[in-house]
């Protein structure tokens, strides 16, 4: 989504805003802008269509010199992706807006300011921000009293960084529904949506929380104001996860190097979870046990490929640890009229943490009587987090490809730890539970043994490139894994395709079946594997094209129109995450093979923080 980066520094802040944007590019995004104030008090700006490179490019030719400044990578929600509505967006030439999120009463707004007098050049809800500000301020003559004014009026979801020429060494940020945090200097102060971006510049950060107001000035220290107008003390984080993530580390693209992290990431999910034969149910906060010991039931709520990890879980949660759940996509459990039985758990997933639709979940949640409610994130100090009672960190690091890769199988590992925790709570078999713990520490080895095929999943990939469609089978907890894998392939190859328990295939789908149709399965040896083979019969019969991951003592042949990859044999409960890394593998060679754009897909973005 959007990325902000602003900075008061001593120093010219163009080199500091364009490499913040670099950073934030990962995020997906279709424009990108920047606004600077010049020690003469000039608010220069430079906007462009395409990727941060050509606004670089446009600065190579026209550098902007100065101390203050702001910049952005805008995913128009609002208006075609167009130099004119990139931001920032200014009001006349004294004051210039950057913002993220969606404000909904902007048509209201406008009506009203162009009665006034104001011009509107674009077609975004956010220029409505700049000339409301530009109006309070001057009735104001007060930056931040300005924006104190203006954000009152707005509704909707924002995160702001504002600058005035009247008021050059300071800029004005703003926050509710879409992320925004201070990056603390020596002298300096900085803005971004997220702390990746201000690495180069700092590691100190302040997590602003909802309705925060926040005047950063030069040489002056930062200024955070709650929604009431109160001053407040907010602490300062030291970002811990290093700045590896920033680049690729040899790999062509941050999603191939992301998919071979997963040996690591799974390590570290599960590092000092794990007694020697249970899941440490301590894990998840000190009032885990507490709420846990109430659970009856649990509601996972989630988006895109989160909605699949909770799919997988509720499969773990009936089957192993005998407690009923419900799965659900935020967007439309968030809208309808919910039913919350005595001694429900409310777990949200998310990578991010502030993925707009699943936050207003969690929120909406709130008030209907849930005994507790659980976050599984992988970014500490993220809305998601600070507004749960309970949270497992999934601790996969930053994941820059806007295809999530390692972010699903950590949080998979997190879900089973909860199936765990939950299940020894409700009196799930203890000898069970230590097999599982036992084949969850033996993962990682299991894990890299499937990277090792990454050279023969690439040859199959060759018979996908150049498809329309493609279909994925799946059966239990591996039908999750099947949808997981066919929106990897339609993200990232732009390759049409749908996922089917492999069940209901002759309940419609095979009619879709014929040679141009190859069709994907995963086949681990479980008590399904005998219907699925048959299944797999059917699309050979009608001469479609099987492409199968089997366990390795799966009897299933090779032939014509028949591909076989063994798997490493591994406990049938943690199968779904060791069989969703070919399903990666596959659809990110079927992309490279296409020439797409891998880590920043076309209309996507990473971290949804709008609705
Ligand atoms: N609504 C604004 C900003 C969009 C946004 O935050 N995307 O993530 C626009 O369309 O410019």
């Amino acid at each position: 989504m959007c990325g902000i980066v602003g900075a008061v520094a001593e120093r010219n802040v163009q080199g500091i805003l364009l490499e913040g944007l670099r950073r934030l590019e990962y995020r997906g995004y279709d424009s990108a802008g920047m606004a600077v104030l010049s020690d003469d008090a000039r608010l220069n700006r430079r906007r462009a269509v395409g990727k941060v490179a050509a606004l670089e490019a446009s600065l190579d030719a026209g550098p902007l010199e100065g101390r203050v400044g702001i910049a952005h990578t805008r995913w128009a929600t609002h208006g075609r992706p167009t130099e004119q509505n990139a931001h920032p967006h200014q009001s006349g030439e004294s004051l210039a807006v950057v913002h993220n999120g969606i404000i909904e009463n902007h048509e209201t707004l406008k009506a009203e300011l162009e009665s006034q007098g104001y011009v509107f050049t674009s077609q975004t809800d956010t220029e409505v921000i700049a000339h409301l500000l530009a109006r309070e301020f001057n009735r104001t003559q007060d930056l931040l009293e300005a924006v104190r004014q203006a954000v009152a009026l707005l509704d909707g979801a924002y995160a702001l960084a504002v600058t005035h020429r009247s008021q050059p060494s300071l800029i004005v940020g703003a926050r509710k529904g879409s992320p925004l945090v201070v990056g603390v200097g020596i002298g300096e102060s900085f803005l971004a949506s997220d702390p990746l971006a201000l690495l180069p510049v700092t590691d100190r950060f302040i997590y602003l929380q909802e309705g925060d107001v926040v005047r950063i000035a030069r040489g002056e220290p930062v200024a955070v104001f709650d929604a009431a107008g109160e001053r407040q003390e907010r602490s300062v984080h030291t970002y811990e996860h290093g700045d590896g993530a920033a680049t690729k580390d040899g790999y062509r693209h941050f999603m191939l190097k992301e998919i071979h992290e997963q040996p690591q990431v799974v390590a570290a999910a599960l590092e000092g979870r794990l007694s020697e034969r249970r899941a440490l149910i301590e894990s998840f906060g000190s009032e885990a046990e507490a709420i846990f010991s109430q659970v009856r039931q649990v509601h996972i709520v989630a988006c895109g490929t989160s909605y699949h990890a909770g799919l997988v879980a509720r499969y773990w949660l009936e089957k192993y640890a005998g407690i009923p759940a419900q799965v659900e996509v935020a967007s439309e459990y968030r809208y309808r009229r919910v039913v919350v039985p005595d001694g429900t758990l409310f777990v949200t997933l998310s990578q991010s943490g502030e993925t707009a639709d699943t936050l207003a979940a969690l929120r909406f949640a709130r008030e209907r009587g849930y005994v507790g409610s659980l976050a599984i994130c992988n970014v500490p100090g993220s809305s998601l987090v600070r507004e749960s009672d309970l949270t497992l960190m999934t601790q996969a690091g930053p994941e820059i490809g806007v295809a999530s890769t390692k972010a699903f199988t950590s949080q998979l590992v997190a879900l089973m730890l909860l199936t765990l925790s939950l299940g020894r709570l409700n009196g799930m078999d203890e000898s069970r539970q230590a097999e599982i713990v036992q084949a969850l520490r033996t993962l990682p080895g299991a894990i890299t043994q499937v990277l090792g095929l990454d050279g023969a999943i690439e040859t199959l990939s060759m018979a996908f490139a150049e498809k329309h469609h493609a279909l994925f089978l799946g059966r239990g907890s591996h039908f999750p894994i099947a949808l997981e894998g066919a929106l990897k392939l339609k993200e990232i190859s732009y390759i049409h395709a749908e996922a089917y328990p492999a069940g209901e295939l002759k309940h419609g789908p095979l009619a879709l079946v014929d040679s141009e149709m190859p069709v994907i399965s995963v086949a681990p040896n479980d008590e399904l594997l005998e219907k699925l083979k048959s299944n797999l019969q059917e699309v050979r019969a009608r001469g479609g094209e099987l492409f199968v991951f089997a366990d390795e003592s799966v009897r299933l042949e090779e032939a014509e129109g028949v591909h076989v990859l063994r798997l490493p044999h591994v406990d049938e409960a943690l199968a779904p995450i060791l069989y969703t890394l070919p399903l990666q593998l596959l659809s990110y060679h079927a992309a490279v093979l296409k020439g797409t754009d891998v880590d920043q897909p076309r209309n996507l973005a990473k971290s949804v923080t709008v609705e």
